[in-house]
């Protein structure tokens, strides 16, 4: 693929579509990967391609909540894998808890390719510099992250077929649980379990975005970023936070942008 001029107004989408075409061609993701991700830049390019500031919102409060919680776990697909693996490992290293792999179309092959994949940026990570503001031993932080998700020995009860099939040590045991691009139906039984559920969606009304505890109308990567900033801080300060107006709040940005 040709290089991406450094000053192409759509460098970073043009960069995202690359990285999704060469995980395709790995055998990282689903055969509808890519039309997930188009449906996530139409949404993104309504939202201006910026974290809105009531998208910031909710980001500080998933943090305050992962933060507070007992068995935290971010539950990684496909997509969020490759896009945002990395910026997601750094977060887990913070807040110490695993990183679950958990994909919609579940095949052994996958699971062991993204496994291997995210060890592999594990390893990377840890070579690099402490975040900002972050102090420790960041090699030991990152390298004692777990990746879960193959060992297929939990279930989420109310599911039938593989999608019930999750890590016990992971989403099972988990009071709080950050998932990117999560489908409607499991979004609703893993919160009808009492658990909280953080989804990233950059469609504010999928019916995982209605269904969550907390959604982040966000794109992935870039939101991972800004998550990293707010579990460093350590801003632990859970509010009643209420998704329905957060939802109104996101789509009258999008009205709103006709104006501009
Ligand atoms: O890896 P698997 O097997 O778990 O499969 C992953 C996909 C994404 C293919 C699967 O979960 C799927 O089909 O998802 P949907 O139902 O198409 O939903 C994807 C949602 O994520 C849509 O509402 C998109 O708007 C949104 N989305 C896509 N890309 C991004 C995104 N949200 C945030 N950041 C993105 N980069």
């Amino acid at each position: 693929m040709a290089e991406i001029p450094e000053s192409h107004p759509r460098r970073k989408s043009l960069i995202s579509r690359k990285t999704i075409v060469e995980a395709t061609k790995k055998g990282l993701l689903a055969d509808s990967a890519m039309i997930a991700h188009g449906r996530g830049e139409a949404f993104d390019y309504l939202l201006g391609e910026k974290t809105s500031q009531i998208a910031k919102l909710s980001i500080k409060e998933s943090a305050a909540r992962l933060i507070s919680a007992k068995s935290p776990v971010i539950s990684v697909n496909g997509n969020t894998a490759v896009l945002a693996g990395k910026a997601l490992i750094r977060v887990a290293a913070v807040l110490q808890c695993p990183i679950e792999i958990n994909i919609y179309y579940r095949t052994k092959e996958r699971m062991k390719l993204l496994y291997d994949f995210l060890e592999l940026q594990k390893l990377n990570v840890s070579k690099e510099r402490n975040p900002d503001k972050w102090k420790g031993d960041w090699g030991v932080a990152v390298m004692s992250v777990r990746i879960l998700g193959r060992e297929e020995d939990g279930r989420i009860n109310g599911l039938e077929g593989p999608r019930a099939i999750c890590s016990a040590e992971g989403i099972e045991k988990a009071d709080v649980i950050l998932v990117p691009l999560e489908d409607g139906d499991r979004c609703e039984v893993l919160v009808s379990l009492g658990k909280e559920v953080l989804v990233v969606d950059l469609n504010p009304l999928s019916r995982s975005a209605k269904m969550a505890t907390v959604t982040i109308v966000d794109e992935v990567s870039r939101m991972a970023d800004l998550l990293l900033e707010y579990v460093i801080a350590d801003s632990s300060n859970v509010t009643k936070w209420n998704n329905n107006s957060a939802l109104k709040e996101t789509l009258k940005i999008i009205s709103n942008n006709l104006d501009e």
